[in-house]
């Protein structure tokens, strides 16, 4: 059976030779550990990790380890993090150490990936090629349910594809989530009965692993079309629950709070891609993967990647989509759609629901970015003869 290969970037302690640490690597995530043990028979060493290769890259050296297909139980997603994401990061031969990437063979990847994916989705809402446009109830707490509801409205009616809860607002007093969501829906309804469009509204359901699977078939009792899930906060078992359990059949986006106390720093921690690549597998049918003119730290190479690897063959599971998202507002539109292509939701809080006419405009402003990069126009020429979009462009620029 085929081996699982991790890829890390680290910079070695002191006077430590590289192939050392490659080795100790290696040791500490199979069979090994600071010294040798007589108890490590040779039956056992055949679950030994290899260093498969090692190359000096910028202040340090990029290894691939191979560790034996065995060590890992099929499925249990935290076990093989707690092999390729492991103690690995406190020994102390190593001054820094980032796991780029981790592939899996089809056999230890678990068979649901997402049930939607990209075409699910589009299907679910009928566009065809678009990019969609979608929004965060802005302020992030605080509404209560009939006024959450009303933003939602709003949104729906300016022509929104995905309305979702912030990544804080859970089921608080001031806003319980059995009040939100039927409200919600029920203004989606009214905004349906108008406008004739479908509008996905990502409940969001982070809450204990013992209650998140009866939350969300509650949810979906009480109307829910889509759910959302913190996953690092959550923990990639909710998703792989969540997407594995027949009863959930709405689409779920994840949101990635907290990846940037591992992915932000380029020399400690875990990158976005190993991460992104467990969120498809797990079955999460949106992720966020940044921005590439947002005001979160990325570089647009990283987007792009990350955009790559939702969206490319991975074992015949479907696609997710990326949601470019943070900071984002009708003027840096083209720059996202340039770098991402149109399989992509563009995702904005402020930059809807701060434009100067309500969040109704900021949604159509949006919208008339995204006409205008389709049509290949440039967004202030569109502007002239589109009022919502130069009111935005007037307020945050075009770029
Ligand atoms: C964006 C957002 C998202 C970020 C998350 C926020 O709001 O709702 O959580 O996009 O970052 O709370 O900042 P704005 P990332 O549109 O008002 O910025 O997508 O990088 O995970
Ligand atoms: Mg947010």
């Amino acid at each position: 059976m085929e081996d699982v290969v991790a890829t890390y970037y680290f910079r070695p302690q002191g006077s430590h030779a590289p192939e050392e640490i490659a080795q100790a690597i290696a040791d500490e995530e199979t069979t090994g550990t600071w010294t040798d043990v007589t108890t490590r028979t040779a039956y056992v060493r055949q679950l030994d990790g290899e260093v498969e290769s090692l190359e000096a890259s910028g202040n340090g050296y990029i290894a691939k380890i191979r560790y034996p297909n065995e060590i890992f139980e099929p499925g249990n997603i935290p076990q093989y993090l707690s092999v390729i994401a492991g103690n690995l990061f406190g020994l102390g031969s190593l001054e820094a150490v980032r796991l780029l990437d981790c592939e899996f063979p089809e056999s230890l990847t678990p068979v649901h990936g997402p049930k939607f994916g990209i075409e699910g989705i589009r299907h679910l809402l009928g566009t065809r090629e678009r990019p969609h446009i979608g929004t965060i109830i802005k302020p992030k707490v605080g509404l209560t349910p009939e006024d959450t509801a009303a933003v939602a409205y709003q949104a729906a009616i300016g022509g929104v594809d995905l309305i979702k809860d912030d990544e804080t607002l859970t089921d608080q007093e001031f806003c319980p989530v059995r009040e939100r969501l039927p409200r919600v829906m029920e203004r989606l309804e009214e905004a349906k009965s108008e406008t004739g469009h479908e509008v996905l509204y990502a409940v969001n359901i982070t809450t204990g692993a013992d209650r998140i699977v009866e939350l969300a078939e509650e949810m979906i009792e009480l109307g829910a079309n889509m759910l959302m899930v913190d996953v690092l906060t959550a923990g990639f078992s909710a998703l792989q629950a969540l997407a594995g359990d027949a009863n959930i059949r709405v689409p779920i986006h994840v949101h990635r709070t907290m990846h940037a106390a591992m992915t932000r720093n380029q020399e400690h921690g875990i990158a976005m891609r190993p991460i992104a690549r467990l969120v498809r597998m797990l079955g999460g049918d949106q992720l966020h993967t940044g921005a590439v003119s947002g005001k979160m730290h990325h570089t647009t190479e990283e987007v792009q990647d990350l955009c790559t690897l939702l969206r490319g063959p991975l074992y015949g599971l479907k696609p997710t989509f990326p949601v470019s998202s943070g900071g984002l507002h009708p003027g840096k539109v083209s720059a996202e759609l340039s770098a991402l292509g149109r399989d992509v939701v563009l995702q904005a809080g402020g930059g809807i629901h701060g434009h100067p006419d309500g969040t109704a405009a900021g949604v159509m402003a949006m919208r008339q970015a995204v006409d205008a990069y389709m049509a290949g126009i440039p967004a202030e020429e569109y502007a002239r003869d589109h009022y919502e979009l130069e009111r935005a462009l007037n307020k945050w620029g075009a770029r």
